[in-house]
């Protein structure tokens, strides 16, 4: 008898662990999402090492980059709506920019959409945010400034061949 009321909890036990892998392979694909804009700037911004892990990893990127909310879409922060306005001019003169080029176009411009004196291409080289005034690099503007076109400047963050799709 013993040995049968110890199977039986074993078997219970059995569920319990199931039950929670199942939730975990469920769960898995929800945490993986990964917004084609958010990978192309990963790329764009030179933030993966090569081993895709920084796509996974969402304190490389959060959507909160952009977005005001962690699980993206609307509301945008200010560099989300400078990406947006951005991406408006360029269809309002007749071009059909896609996201890359709208991002370098924004860049290269020297905006500054958090208003925190540091240009948006400084924060994303400094890796501080370019939306939110909180975040900003802690050298003063001169000293980044230099060390960042001594790194090669905005066209480190030129669309790659084959990303302008
Ligand atoms: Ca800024």
């Amino acid at each position: 008898m013993a040995g049968v009321k110890k199977a039986g909890l074993n078997v219970q036990q059995k569920h319990v662990l199931g039950g929670i892998l199942a939730f975990l392979v469920l769960a898995t694909p929800v945490a993986l999402a990964l917004p084609k804009y958010r990978l192309q700037a990963i790329t764009q911004f030179h933030l993966d090492d090569g081993s895709g892990l920084a796509a996974l990893d969402r304190r490389v990127m959060s959507c909160s980059y952009c977005h005001v909310k962690d699980s993206g879409g609307a509301p945008w922060n200010p560099f989300g709506e400078a990406i947006r306005a951005t991406f408006k001019a360029n269809a309002e003169a007749g071009g059909k920019a896609k996201f890359p080029e709208v991002l370098y176009t924004l860049l290269e411009s020297g905006a500054d959409a958090d208003g925190d004196t540091y240009p948006d291409a400084l924060e994303v080289w400094a890796k501080t945010l370019p939306g939110d005034p909180g975040s900003k690099p802690t050298e003063a503007l001169e000293v980044v400034q230099t060390a960042f076109e001594a790194a090669g400047g905005v066209e480190q963050f030129e669309p790659q061949q084959g990303q302008k799709k």
